[in-house]
């Protein structure tokens, strides 16, 4: 530590650090799921770069499972700008509720593919949900992600709307959710991650939403038998950290940390993406010398016998005009303007 602040003390000298930086002996970073996920394992990594392209300077410890936030994942954005929290992989289902801008990844049958989330990512829009963020408190330095998210219950295989009618299904604490289900017929109940774990183990609930990378380490297999593969919304994740504490960094240390972000943005997208996109997923982890259990999530799934459908275009057509209503409401929420430049940076 004195050998660091003697660097910072000599840049100092050279006018160009403002203040000397001592780092904290450890910081935080809260994910809501487990260690065993591609989102928790992704957090390890950053964690793991960080240190390293600090030289140990920066030390994170993940918190997994929700802990920083005690369960409640919708208050972690707040926690974090008020410097509770000092970073997260955080998911923008969660931080929806501080954020409704963020709900453009979860209209309906939207967004769609990873081309176009990639689009919608890199584009001025993207940006521009950063900006948000900052403004609010978070400084965002990369898009991971959850993914996007696939329905599974007990009951029966779900093609139409008609099928989902009367089913109990676990959703997020964010209201799109509960108008998405409503609209369809279903009985959405919103739960915290920790609570709907438990949940499907007793059978509280039919069915749950959530994205191959989090239907395999939950082992979804072992309550419900069908999935439905409709791609209807999707979960960004962003790797972040408190502004008031970015802000303490000096540069060197800022441009460590956003490096870190990059790359293990990159590499745990590919992670969620195995056997799902276009092969880069694979190729990608291929580079980077990841040993894999498996390279492809819908085949993993099926390996455990259960019965999954994949949707075409047409049979999510019919849900997406099922769901014009959740259009008309939430639209003006996230901004008209919004939802126009969104989709036609994705079209691009
Ligand atoms: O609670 C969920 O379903 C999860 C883990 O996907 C989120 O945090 C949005």
């Amino acid at each position: 530590i004195i050998a660091f602040a003697a660097v910072f003390a000599l840049t100092l000298w050279g006018g160009t650090a403002s203040a000397e930086f001592t780092p904290k002996s450890q910081y935080n970073l809260s994910v809501v799921v487990g260690p065993q996920f591609d989102w928790g394992l992704g957090a390890e990594r950053f964690a793991d770069l960080v240190r390293e392209k600090t030289d140990g300077q920066i030390d994170i410890k993940v918190f997994y499972g929700g802990e920083l936030f005690k369960g409640e994942q919708t208050s972690e954005f707040q926690l974090m700008a008020r410097g509770g929290i000092d970073f997260a992989f955080g998911s923008t289902i969660n931080w929806s509720t501080v954020l409704p801008e963020l709900n453009v990844f979860s209209l309906p049958f939207f967004v769609g593919n990873y081309e176009r989330l990639d689009r919608l990512e890199n584009s001025a829009v993207g940006d521009e949900l950063f900006e948000l963020m900052e403004q609010k408190g978070v400084k965002p330095l990369a898009w991971a992600e959850n993914g996007f998210r696939q329905l599974t219950n007990s009951e029966r295989e779900v093609t139409t709307p008609a099928d989902v009618e009367g089913l109990k299904i676990r959703v997020v604490g964010s209201p799109i959710f509960i108008d998405i289900y409503r609209e369809l017929g279903a009985d959405p109940v919103s739960m915290n991650w920790g609570d709907a774990v438990t949940a499907f183990a007793q059978g509280v609930v039919d069915g749950q939403e959530n994205p191959a990378g989090v239907l395999g380490p939950v082992k979804i297999w072992e309550h419900h038998q069908y999935g439905t593969f409709w791609n209807y919304l999707v979960d960004p994740v962003v790797v972040s950290v408190s502004m008031s504490l970015w802000n303490e960094f000096p540069p060197e240390i800022q441009e460590a940390v956003q490096e870190a972000a990059i790359e293990a943005a990159r590499w745990e997208k590919a992670m969620t993406r195995r056997g799902l996109d276009d092969g880069w997923a694979v190729e990608t982890l291929e580079e980077y010398g990841t040993e894999l259990e498996f390279t492809d999530y819908l085949a993993h799934l099926r390996e455990q016998d259960m019965d999954i459908t994949v949707l075409d275009e047409s049979q999510q057509e019919e849900f997406r005009e099922a769901l014009q209503p959740v259009y008309d409401a939430w639209i003006p929420k996230i901004g008209e303007d919004l939802v126009d430049r969104a989709r036609s940076a994705m079209a691009e």
